[in-house]
């Protein structure tokens, strides 16, 4: 059955020690219920990538996700270090994450792909053009999807010099990344291209712009949370049909719900019910 990712995000709102503290308290809390609504994957992030956001020093980062990496790991759970600084991986590794997860495929740190090599864990590598100030000045692709299995082709390739083997190497279109809303479409489209390069692809779609811009119509309303986590849970199953190893989301009850409902039709895991 596809994995699912569920999303820790550890971005206090206060930067006094009391706000740091609750929100690894938090973070971990909802960790904890991820993991019981069926995820298998924790991904813990310190950096918001959302269009626009600004950088976060690696000291910080570090600060807001060690805290919270250790306290999942040392309960047995699967973590990943959403970041792209090689020292805040470096430190989650040693802290117990098992997955490097890089939106920028290795591009935003010539230390990444070192840190990943030199230790045993698995990495993300993700379609990236550029970091989410300007991401959409790069949003021209002279044929999308060949352009995205070339480029993507381009970081397995890195990836390799590097001393990091395909079988440790996890690709992702990139969702929402250097790609306005019709672009995020033909990235989905692309995604049996992606699989077809080898290495195990993750799918991040969770309640992402392109959704709401799909749901919201011509009156441009605003869409619910609930709304997306529901669109997710459906570009969810269809990204497993296309042949993806993970997805990435935030309401890990609905994918789950979703993906079981999927392998059903699909013949699996339906030896035991009535
Ligand atoms: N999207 C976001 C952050 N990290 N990592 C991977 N591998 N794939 C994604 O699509 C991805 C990611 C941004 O979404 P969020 O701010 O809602 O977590």
């Amino acid at each position: 059955m596809t994995a699912i990712m569920g999303i820790v995000n550890v971005t206090p709102d206060s930067f006094s020690d009391g706000g740091r503290f609750l929100a690894a308290d938090a973070a971990i809390a909802h960790g904890r219920s991820l993991l019981a609504d069926g995820a298998h994957i924790l991904d813990v992030g310190g950096e918001s990538t959302r269009p626009g956001a600004e950088r976060v020093a690696p000291a910080e980062e570090q600060a807001r996700v060690l805290p919270v990496v250790a306290a999942l790991a040392a309960e047995g759970a699967l973590v990943s270090i959403d970041t792209m600084n090689a020292s805040t991986a470096q430190a989650a590794i040693d802290a117990g994450a098992r997955i490097v997860n890089d939106v920028s495929g290795g591009l935003g740190d010539p230390d990444m792909l070192g840190v990943v090599a030199a230790s045993d864990v698995d990495v993300v590598l993700q379609h990236w053009r550029g970091h989410s100030a300007d991401m959409y000045a790069h949003a021209a692709y002279a044929d999308l999807a060949r352009d995205l299995v070339a480029e993507l082709e381009g970081r397995v390739g890195a990836a390799a010099a590097a001393g990091i083997s395909p079988d440790r190497i996890i690709l992702d279109p990139g969702i929402g990344f250097g790609k306005r809303g019709a672009q995020n479409w033909e990235a989905l489209r692309a995604l049996g291209q992606i699989v077809a390069i080898g290495p195990r692809v993750l799918v991040g779609t969770s309640r992402k712009r392109f959704l709401a811009e799909a749901l919201a119509g011509a009156e441009g309303v605003e869409v619910s949370t609930s709304r997306r986590d529901l669109a997710t849970a459906v570009t969810s199953v269809l990204a497993a049909q296309a042949g993806a190893w993970a997805v990435r989301v935030h309401d890990v009850a609905a994918t789950s719900d979703a993906l079981t409902v999927w392998s059903r039709w699909n013949g699996e895991n339906d030896g035991g019910g009535a």
